[in-house]
C-alpha cells in the first residue's frame, strides 16, 4: 500500500460541520465558493460572509469557480469546498489547477463516499478505495494531504492560508445531514458575493 493510502485508511471520521465551523473561525478576507448540497449548508450555518459563494446546483464546480476567482484576485486567497462525489464529477478540474499553479488557491474535500443530499448512494470513493489525495498529488498539486485528525486539519490549514499554494486537502466525514439549508437566491448570492469581494459597487 503506498504512503498515501496509508494516510486515507489512518484518517479518523470527522464531521463536516464541526471542520467547517474551525476552518471559517480562521477567515478574515478570504473567497469561500462553497460546493453544493451539504458543504454549501455547513459553510451557510458556520456564519455568513461577504466573501462566501454559496454555490447552488452546479455539481463539480467549486474547484473550477475557485479557481477563476483565484485568477482573477491573486492577492486574496480562494477556497473551494467539495464533496467527494462533485469532485469525482470534475476530476481534470486538479489537471488544470496544477498546470495553472494558482498559489493562492486551497481545496478542501469533504470525503464521506456518499451522494449523501440526493440519497446515500455509494460514491467510487466509498469505503476508502478511491485515494483522491493521492488523485490530487498525481495531477501535480505537490501539496495535497489527508488530515488524519480535527488537529491535523487545523493545522493544515493554517499552512494553507499562510504559505504558497495550490492546496489539497482532504478530511474522511460521517453522514450527519447539514443543519440547515442556504436561502436559494441565485442572484443575490451572486451580487452578495461580488460585492464582498470588490468586483461590484
Ligand atoms: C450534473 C449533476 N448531476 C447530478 C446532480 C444531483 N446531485 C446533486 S448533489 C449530488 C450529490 C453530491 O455528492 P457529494 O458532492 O459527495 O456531496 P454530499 O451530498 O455527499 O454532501 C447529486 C448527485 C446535480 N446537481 N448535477
Amino acid at each position: 500500500m503506498s504512503p498515501a493510502m496509508d494516510a486515507l485508511h489512518n484518517a479518523q471520521v470527522m464531521n463536516r460541520a464541526a471542520l467547517t465551523r474551525r476552518l471559517v473561525a480562521k477567515l478574515t478576507d478570504q473567497a469561500v465558493i462553497g460546493g453544493i448540497g451539504n458543504t454549501n449548508f455547513d459553510l451557510w450555518a458556520a456564519g455568513r460572509r461577504p466573501e462566501n459563494f454559496y454555490m447552488l446546483g452546479s455539481m463539480g464546480l467549486a474547484v473550477p469557480i475557485a479557481l477563476g476567482v483565484a485568477i482573477a484576485q491573486p492577492k486574496r486567497t480562494v477556497i473551494a469546498l467539495e464533496g467527494d462525489g462533485s469532485l469525482l464529477m470534475q476530476l481534470g478540474c486538479l489537471s488544470t489547477v496544477a498546470a495553472r499553479g494558482p498559489r493562492n488557491l486551497v481545496i478542501v474535500v469533504w470525503d464521506n463516499g456518499i451522494y449523501q443530499i440526493t440519497g446515500g448512494q455509494r460514491t467510487p470513493a466509498a469505503a476508502a478505495r478511491t485515494d483522491l489525495v493521492a488523485i490530487a498529488r498525481a495531477s501535480g498539486i505537490a501539496e495535497s494531504h489527508w488530515a488524519a485528525d480535527e488537529a491535523e486539519f487545523e493545522a493544515l490549514a493554517e499552512r494553507a492560508l499562510g504559505a504558497p499554494g495550490p492546496w489539497f486537502i482532504a478530511a474522511r466525514i460521517d453522514d450527519k445531514p447539514a443543519v440547515t439549508q442556504t436561502e436559494r437566491d441565485p442572484v443575490r448570492i451572486r451580487d452578495a458575493f461580488m460585492r464582498g469581494i470588490g468586483s461590484r459597487g
